[in-house]
């Protein structure tokens, strides 16, 4: 399967003039299997991809105080980072530089992928050992993503590993609705040494974060990408210390990058990115052991408690022979706090198969699947800040899977489909291998081809049997793409809402936003919009845009732009605005649509004229009266 590839738009800058597209500059795109020659990385011209690094603390920037122990230093990681041509390519930064003085990039050295990855360090104040850190800093963390939300295609988070299973867990439930990729990692080694893990860790988050979408919050350490609330800590000294041991990597780092795209999990419902900045502190986690007093088990879940997450044993049992403590859980219950049971094992779920387990069930507990610990308090302390939903939805939304982080139910095989069964049969396929490379070639195609017939049953099918919706052809069209050329409405929602991406861009880097403004799809645009879509082209291109549909009278064209979010104020190279352009060309249905969108009369081109000055000296008096008639800016 073609994968996913990336291609955040932010920092893309197309000009997109009578349907056609051009990469100005900062295109991103990239494929698990491509091999990039190393043309396609010119520092001049296309190829750039901005990813923003914020740099809380850890290991990876620490250095052996006097007394022997490990401590954050602060102001050295960028002047030491440079010094590491893994990590930063001093010509390229130079020759970028001299086009772009106003900005001081980082560059990652030529890696084989598509983009070459420019990136910023914002170093917090003060650094932090992981085990320092509190809800705030979570808080902190995913407020910077807000604030640079539109300006990186992706987002590295320097941080311990000590808390860093725990930091991934909550911000992938305060980043709501994410579409980039968040990478988190660090080491086990100061970045400074010299076997340190952290420059392959920075250089591997750096490259997934500006080449790939994966709009996920992950966890990237010792050449495995993880989701990071399936994640936990599990070597205090080995470089491979983080596993996910209920979901296998989303990608690892081999000789290439292999990402697992069709386990990659997308947001499911038509809104823009949000943060969620709010959490709740009375959070607690309770592991069970036998002998537990039911003192410490009442102690635990007393008031400040709204939230327990109870550690249990095996597929999640507790001591059903033990009415003393069950009393305390309904007590608590009774009460409004929230027990999820999560159990003690790190591999398979809570399943309440056992006489031991639905007893806890009956006295209110519920179930958490397989979530981690670390997954299931921060979920708590987010679900429980939730002010608008009710104590049932809170405990409804526990049992739920809200990003990937517990396993509800096995979607059946997509391998079962008939028509992948015969052909398995007639190609005599053998191994799961085979079998996997024939649904991946031939599943984008099925799935393009329905789309394009607009069978919204056929896709249901499909997506029940997992077929991955976002899957490219081999033009790097997603289903989204070709639903948003045609315009078909009740397929783009679909498939929004089943975690289609709306930053995929195809061959010519058109993002699906792209396709319905180019095809005047006004609804598809507004859906798209709502879903966070947003043009992000510089506003010299947008104005260019504006104004050559201005001069053409193409009034549904600058409809479907002002739709897709451009200002119809951009002007072009001359600093005409599309107002000049219909003055000039006397065209009245244009002006009025202009004024009636609140367009400035009184802007002024190169030569100080504003559009009334150009219909006076055409003689173009109706629109003189016009423009004069509303002077009012
Ligand atoms: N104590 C360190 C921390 O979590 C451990 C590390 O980063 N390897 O900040």
């Amino acid at each position: 399967m073609h994968s996913p590839n990336t291609a955040s738009e932010e920092v893309c800058s197309d000009s997109i003039i009578d349907g056609k597209e051009d990469t100005l500059q900062n295109s991103v795109r990239s494929e698990t299997t491509l091999k990039n020659s190393s043309s396609l990385h010119k520092i001049k011209g296309d190829g750039y991809s901005k990813v923003l690094v914020l740099y809380t603390g850890g290991t990876i920037g620490m250095l052996r105080t006097e007394s022997g122990v490990y401590a954050p230093e602060t102001s050295i990681m960028e002047k030491r980072i440079k010094l590491y041509p893994q990590l930063h390519d001093t010509t390229a930064a130079e020759d970028y530089a001299i086009e772009h003085p106003e900005k001081n990039f980082m560059i990652l050295p030529d890696t084989g992928e598509t983009a070459r990855v420019l990136y910023v360090i914002r170093e917090y104040v003060p650094l932090l050992d992981s085990s320092n850190m509190t809800m705030d800093d979570w808080i902190r963390i995913a407020m910077d993503i807000k604030e640079s939300y539109e300006q990186y295609n992706g987002f590295v988070v320097l941080h311990g590993t000590d808390t860093m299973a725990y930091t991934a867990s909550a911000l992938s439930f305060m980043l709501e609705n994410l579409g980039k990729t968040v990478v988190i990692t660090g080491s086990q080694i100061p970045l400074y040494e010299a076997r340190s893990d952290g420059r392959d860790n920075l250089m591997n988050a750096l490259i997934v974060a500006g080449n790939y979408v994966i709009p996920e919050v992950t966890i990237l350490f010792n050449n495995k990408l993880f989701r990071g609330n399936r994640t936990s800590k599990i070597s205090t000294s080995n470089l491979d210390a983080f596993n996910s041991p209920n979901l296998p990597p989303l990608a690892k780092m081999g000789i290439g990058i292999h990402v697992e795209w069709r386990n990659v999990y997308r947001p499911s419902s038509i809104e823009k990115f949000n943060v969620h900045s709010l959490l709740n502190r009375n959070v607690g986690l309770l592991r069970l052991f036998p002998s537990i007093t039911v003192e410490v088990v009442r102690a635990f879940l007393s008031p400040p408690i709204e939230g327990v997450v109870l550690q249990t044993y095996g597929a999640g049992n507790g001591p059903s022979q033990r009415r003393d403590l069950f009393d305390e859980f309904k007590r608590a219950f009774r009460r409004g706090v929230i027990i999820v049971n999560c159990t003690q094992c790190s591999l398979g779920q809570v399943d309440p198969s056992y006489e031991t387990g639905s007893a806890l069930m009956d006295v209110g507990v519920v179930p958490g699947s397989d979530m981690t610990p670390e997954a299931a308090l921060t979920k708590l302390s987010y679900v429980l800040s939730k002010k608008e939903w009710s104590l049932q939805t809170k405990r409804t939304m526990m049992e739920a899977n809200l990003r990937g982080e517990l396993t509800v139910h096995k979607d059946a095989k997509f391998e079962d489909l008939d028509v992948i069964t015969a052909v398995v049969k007639t190609l005599n396929l053998s191994s799961a291998e085979e079998v996997d490379a024939l649904r991946d070639a031939i599943s984008p195609a099925i799935l393009c081809s329905i789309v394009s017939e607009g069978n919204l049953e056929k896709l249901e099918i499909m997506r029940q049997f997992g077929a991955y919706l976002s899957a490219c052809d081999y033009d790097y069209k997603t289903p989204l793409h070709i639903a948003c050329s045609d315009g078909n409405l009740k397929i783009v929602e679909y498939l929004l809402k089943h975690g289609a991406s709306i930053h995929m861009r195809d061959r010519e880097h058109r993002t699906p936003l792209m396709n319905a403004v180019v095809n005047d799809h006004h609804e598809v645009i507004k859906l798209i919009v709502k879903a966070g879509g947003y043009l992000n082209l510089p506003s010299l291109t947008i104005g260019e845009m504006l104004c050559s549909y201005a001069k053409q009278g193409d009034l549904t064209r600058l409809e479907s732009l002002r739709l897709a979010g451009a200002d119809l104020n951009d002007p072009d190279c001359t600093n005409r605005t599309c107002l000049h352009y219909a003055a000039e060309m006397n065209l009245e249905e244009v002006v009025s649509y202009l004024l009636k969108h609140n367009v400035c009369k009184s802007a002024q081109d190169l030569y100080g004229r504003t559009a009334c000055d150009i219909a006076k000296v055409l003689e173009h008096d109706s629109l003189v009266k016009l423009l004069q008639l509303e002077n009012a800016d």
